[in-house]
């Protein structure tokens, strides 16, 4: 159980990779996210070479939102965020996603007394290559096999993990399909995460509408942070 993703209702988080912003464009982004209706920021990419730590720090001196680590490797925790995400890539096959990184980061969070959440993480194909297939080295789920992703999930959750994500790969050409999202939320009792190529308030309904219990944006808010309002609008319809 974690506070930040069991409370009630629909929740939206940004996701700010700090390798794609300028220090003065995310703080921009938090400032226009901490007017209100976004639950918390996750802070992670594929490729950092920036202090997740000074980021942080500047994060956590805008708003007091919390911070939710969502690493691309182990260099990228921090204990000055709220949490981290402990990922599981459990759509690929690759060992070091399983169990490898995760040996090497536990007793690095243990002296950090970080809380960890164990999020199952389902890479499904939404078009195009994304920098997780390719710096993974795993394939992901087709995006029309229903049946696999509903089975991963609940594999998931059998093995204790927390929640599920179900990630299209950031900057995907289109949403995980609502009828994988629906099968997933019908067949699994922990919360769902749903992230990649949700670009407009319609597409962010849609993923609610079929039983995301968790949003996340990223590139059309580093691309256009002025829309931010649309999708919290969006939110709320549900709330
Ligand atoms: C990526 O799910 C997130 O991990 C966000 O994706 O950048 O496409 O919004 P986008």
């Amino acid at each position: 159980m974690s506070k930040y993703l069991d409370k009630p209702g629909k929740k939206l988080a940004v996701l700010l990779d700090p390798e794609k912003i300028s220090i003065t464009e995310l703080i921009n982004i938090v400032q226009i996210a901490s007017t209100g209706g976004i639950d918390f920021f996750l802070v992670g990419g594929s490729l950092v070479s920036k202090s997740v730590s000074e980021i942080v720090e500047v994060i956590k001196y805008y708003t007091t939102l919390p911070v939710i680590l969502f690493p691309g490797n182990t260099n990228q925790i921090t204990p000055k965020a709220d949490a981290t995400f402990f990922l599981s890539l459990i759509s690929g096959r690759n060992p070091e996603f399983l169990i490898g990184n995760h040996v090497v980061a536990a007793p690095i969070i243990k002296k950090m007394d970080l809380e960890t959440i164990p999020v199952g993480y389902i890479l499904v194909n939404c078009g195009q290559t994304t920098s997780v297939e390719y710096m993974s080295d795993t394939k992901p789920i087709p995006y029309s096999k229903i049946d696999i992703a509903v089975a991963t999930a609940m594999a998931g959750e059998m093995l204790g993990l927390k929640a599920i994500y179900l990630e299209g790969g950031s900057g995907a050409d289109k949403t995980v399909s609502p009828q994988m999202i629906s099968e997933v939320r019908a067949n699994t009792n922990i919360p769902l995460i749903v992230g990649g190529g949700i670009r407009n308030a319609q597409s962010l309904t849609e993923v609610y509408k079929a039983g995301a219990d968790i949003a996340v944006i990223g590139t059309i808010i580093e691309e256009h942070p002025a829309s931010l309002p649309q999708f919290v609008a969006a939110k709320l319809q549900f709330a």
